[in-house]
């Protein structure tokens, strides 16, 4: 009798796939069996760890300009104007509101972008990361 048995391992990559046999008797396959041999095969299956996610949000404030909002989502969030003024109004009528939802290291980014340009023209607009 011989024994196949797929095994999905979790580190190694497809390409490294080790489809030798392996035996679980310390390399004697015919031990206690009465001259049958069982093989175990592992095969490496990939795994897709999915990203971390994270909202990229603003928040409202009494004084920086609505104007200014929208080009901010439409700069930095690739907002048409439409979408940007939705958004703007969201914040406006609701104190925050998302601009979009990104990776940590390019939401880091987004952040950064907006709280700098907003700080280059004298706006206290705000913008913050949190994680989904
Ligand atoms: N509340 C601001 C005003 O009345 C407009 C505004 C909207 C400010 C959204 C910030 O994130 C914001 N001028």
């Amino acid at each position: 009798m011989l024994q196949l048995t797929l095994k999905a391992c979790s580190s190694a990559s497809a390409k490294s796939a080790r489809v030798a046999p392996r035996t679980s008797n310390g390399g004697n396959r015919n031990a206690g069996t009465g001259g049958t041999s069982t093989s175990v095969i592992t095969k490496v299956k990939p795994k897709a760890k999915r990203p971390n996610l994270y909202r990229v949000l603003i928040l409202n404030d009494d004084y920086t300009p609505m104007e200014f909002v929208v080009h901010v989502l439409e700069k930095f969030f690739q907002k048409d104007a439409e979408a940007a003024t939705k958004i703007m109004l969201h914040v406006h009528h609701h104190g925050i509101g998302e601009c979009g939802v990104f990776t940590y290291e390019i939401a880091e980014t987004k952040v950064t972008q907006v709280m700098d340009f907003a700080r280059k023209h004298q706006h206290p607009l705000q913008c913050v990361m949190e994680k989904k």
